[in-house]
């Protein structure tokens, strides 16, 4: 029967079109003629099917087998779309859209109702979406844990220029057509309560019953996660909250209808929403309650299916698993697996210490100290009062070493401590203690990671850091998101580069080819269309397809320096209004990005944004010399229609900040040449593409940090007249009439010693690098060689690149072999 199932799930056309009319009509009772949503879901359900057969493979494969597997434990998985992705790591796009097509339906419509799976804020949700991915392709045995929130990255919509936020319901509707729920497998997760510690007379063994006094249960829903065309597909497990019980009976019974469920909201809270990245946010008891969530449900999963395969035998625990930590966020597997090996399996100390820092293992993503988390002390032991005593004798024990080592220096024991006196639970300690691989993201965050943040554990621990720099996918980054590039990829390379993306580097022999440059040229052309329509349609902005499309698209935050661009581009409309204006080159500027809600500076420059993008879209001296739009509710998706079309990425951050950036690399990867600062991954694409094709500027990190002691803004606007223009342009309030104060405090900030983001000190050169750009594009066949360039080199940021570097030096897994599979 198992054949006859494979049998009847074909991937051709009239297969796929068979099962694609069974759900419609049989499924949802909804005919051709119905909403786009009835046939997203009827055809994703038909792909689901598809990857059902080889994901049940795929899990036989290794799921319970003595085999090394990793886990990748995040707070976020930005999935984004899966329609497209399954299709394509399936395959069967050509037969999926003729399936459509003889039906009358498009394909393309079907794809843009699919709702983004936004469960992250922006890089390193992205960057654990990417991973998996390359996992899967590779055939690596590595399971996402994450939690599935009902409401994921808040929706913006900007309303006179303001970001206004709005919850993003993903999951109405019904539910995510990819996942499948695990009852089976749901655990129990403990918090608050008392602990009592006893010890046996007998044995003189000390026990510590953790008398709680809440408990929510963890239900998986696993979503697929297929490789391209191997036959593998991996698993994401996503974690929901629910009540152990449905109401209070008693209380129900009393006739407190609304108290009775009481305890059922709470518990559904944990994983209600997606909280933002935010400072304001930080410290929210909630959110400490989903860390310990997501930490004790996937430790527990863990454990429990190694006892149930090996019996609650742990001598070779650790040579089966390694947790790879993304962030500090789930860092509370440490003492979770230390509770779990002591109370319940009754190990002492010194073995589950030995198990627990010999498979855990750490990924720092951040430098930034407000983004390091810390918990306060009192708080962690109200909600968990035994993990908090595990955390207490880690960082006892971790003292007596630190002073063993360093005997005097009660300054360094402080700087070091998991608990610091003044009573805050650090986070980042914590996992570096717990792990035996601590990594950054990029080889500079590696090395101001360990001359920084973690200087004296690194001196304490050399061996255990490194840096892994970041990749990101080629199969969504290029071929879904630019079919044409991959068209001709394909023609020029034959379609390996898609899994080998070293294979790009024989372009470089294509962009010595007027004919290919022709071709490339075009498409960039054909997507700068596509997104300009779209620009046209959510902003009312006009964009050029002749112009240079300038993008700058992440996250709004005050590092990233969106504000140095924006002062850029009122420099630029001052040239203009000044008939400053000869070998101009047409510009288009694109911003889009999400600011924390609590986070008002972030949230006035993005209506600073808005506001001089409709002065300069009204002003008729302008024309198409010059454009800004903010494209609202950057996501994902948006992304895959911006990357295709970007011309000039702006990779500004203050140096020293950016941990490594992953957009950097998916414009990279679409041809687009780079202005930026030195700084994260940066620093590796210009060293692989070089100064011609990355207009670099700024100061170093060493220059960075002299001059803060120094800083005079007031010296740098008397010195240059552009800048002291562009200031006096939004001084006089010419972009904001009605309320020409409201920029007052981003003013006070540019022009305040103190300003740890140095915007003013890197405008000259910043300025200088963009004049360069335009000159540059100006030569038209030059710069579709450097595009064709930045697309050769950019194999080294494939993630595939990434995960095999995790493999060969953190993880040593082996692939899976699926029999069988497809
Ligand atoms: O590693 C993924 C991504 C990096 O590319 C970014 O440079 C970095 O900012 C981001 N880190 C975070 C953590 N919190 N903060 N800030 O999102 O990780």
């Amino acid at each position: 029967w198992l054949e006859r199932i494979v049998r009847r799930t074909g991937r051709d056309a009239p297969a796929l079109q068979e099962d694609f009319l069974g759900y419609l009509y049989k499924r949802l009772g909804r005919s051709l003629t119905a909403e786009p949503f009835y046939q997203f879901r009827a055809f994703a359900y038909t792909l689901a099917d598809r990857l059902m057969l080889d994901w049940q493979r795929t899990w036989n494969a290794y799921h319970g087998t003595a085999r090394r597997k990793a886990f990748f434990v995040s707070m976020e998985f930005l999935i984004g779309r899966s329609l497209g992705n399954a299709l394509l790591n399936l395959g069967v796009e050509e037969d999926g859209r003729r399936a459509l097509e003889e039906l009358g339906q498009a394909l393309d419509r079907l794809e843009a109702v699919e709702p983004d799976a936004g469960l992250g804020n922006g890089g390193l949700g992205r960057l654990a979406a990417c991973m998996l991915d390359s996992c899967a392709t590779q055939r690596l045995p590595v399971l996402g844990y994450g939690l599935r929130y009902n409401y994921g990255m808040f929706r913006q919509i900007i309303r006179d220029g303001w970001q206004i936020e709005e919850p993003d319901h993903w999951l109405k509707n019904g539910a995510f057509p990819w996942e499948t729920p695990r009852p089976e497998y749901t655990r129990t997760v403990r918090f608050g309560g008392r602990t009592h510690h006893y010890v046996d007379p007998h044995t003189g063994w000390l026990y510590v019953h953790w008398d709680h006094d809440e408990e929510v249960q963890a239900v998986p829903y696993d979503v697929p996660i297929p490789g391209y065309r191997n036959g593998y597909v991996a698993t994401l497990r996503l974690w929901s909250s629910s009540a152990s019980e449905e109401f209070n009976l008693s209380k129900f019974n009393e006739g407190d209808y609304y108290e009775a469920v009481d305890a059922k909201n709470a518990a559904e809270n944990i994983t209600l929403v997606l909280y933002p990245n935010d400072a304001s946010e930080s410290g929210k008891e909630l959110r400490l309650r989903q860390h310990y969530f997501l930490a004790s449900a996937s430790a527990q999963d863990v454990v429990q299916q190694w006892v149930a395969a090996n019996g609650p035998d742990f001598k070779r625990f650790a040579e089966f698993h390694v947790f790879q930590i993304n962030d500090t966020h789930p860092s509370f597997i440490v003492p979770e697996l230390m509770r779990i090996f002591i109370d319940e399996y009754h190990l002492g100390w010194e073995e589950a210490w030995g198990i627990v820092t010999h498979c855990v293992a750490y990924t720092n993503h951040t430098l930034l100290p407000e983004a390091l988390e810390t918990w306060p002390a009192a708080m962690v032991q109200r909600v968990l009062p035994r993990v908090y005593e595990i955390i207490a004798e880690i960082d006892r024990r971790f003292a007596l070493l630190v002073h063993a080592k360093w005997p005097n220096e009660p300054e360094r024991h402080e700087r070091m401590a998991i608990l610091s006196a003044d009573g805050q639970v650090r986070m980042a300690h914590l996992a570096v203690v717990g792990s035996f691989s601590v990594n950054g993201v990029s080889a500079l965050h590696g090395k101001l990671l360990v001359s920084t943040v973690l200087r004296d554990h690194a001196e304490l621990w050399p061996q255990k850091f490194h840096a892994k720099t970041n990749g990101v996918t080629p199969r969504r980054w290029i071929a879904r998101c630019n079919p044409q590039l991959r068209a001709l990829l394909d023609e020029a390379l034959g379609p390996a580069w898609i899994t080998d993306a070293s294979q790009l580097h024989a372009l470089e022999d294509c962009a010595e080819q007027a004919e290919f440059r022709r071709r490339w040229h075009e498409i960039k052309r054909h997507n700068k269309e596509r997104l300009a329509e779209r620009v046209l349609r959510t902003t009312g902005i006009e964009f050029s397809p002749d112009a240079l499309f300038d993008v700058q698209v992440k996250r709004i935050h005050e590092y990233k320096r969106q504000l140095l661009n924006v002062l850029h581009v009122i420099h630029l409309y001052d040239r203009i209004k000044r008939g400053d204006a000869a070998d101009w080159t047409p510009r288009c500027v694109l911003f889009a990005g999400k600011a924390a809600p609590g986070y008002a500076m972030a949230k006035k420059i993005v209506k600073l944004i808005n506001d001089v993008a409709r002065i300069v879209a009204l002003d008729p001296d302008v024309g198409s010399l010059l454009k800004v739009a903010f494209l609202p509710d950057y996501d994902v998706s948006i992304l895959e229609c911006i990357a295709p079309a970007a011309e000039l990425s702006e990779q500004i951050p203050t140096i020293g900040k950016e941990a490594s950036g992953t957009g950097n690399m998916k414009l990279m990867m679409n041809g687009a040449l780079t202005i930026g600062t030195l700084d994260g991954a940066n620093l590796e694409i210009y060293e692989a593409v070089g100064s011609e094709a990355f207009f670099a500027f700024g100061l170093s990190v060493e220059e960075a940090n002299a001059l803060r002691a120094r800083y005079d803004p007031q010296r740098l606007i008397a010195e240059d007249e552009d800048l002291r223009r562009a200031l006096a342009l939004l001084e006089s309030g010419h972009f904001n009439p009605f309320d020409p104060r409201l920029y007052d405090d981003v003013l006070a900030a540019l022009k305040n010693p103190q300003d740890p983001w140095l915007v003013l000190a890197d405008f000259r050169a910043y300025a200088e690098a963009q004049c360069c750009a335009a000159q540059t594009y100006r030569d038209t066949e030059r710069w579709t060689r450097l595009s064709i360039r930045n697309t050769a080199r950019s194999g080294i940021f494939s993630v595939d690149r990434t995960v095999r570097e995790y493999n060969e030096t953190v993880w040593h897994l082996h692939p899976v072999e699926v029999e069988g599979g497809t």
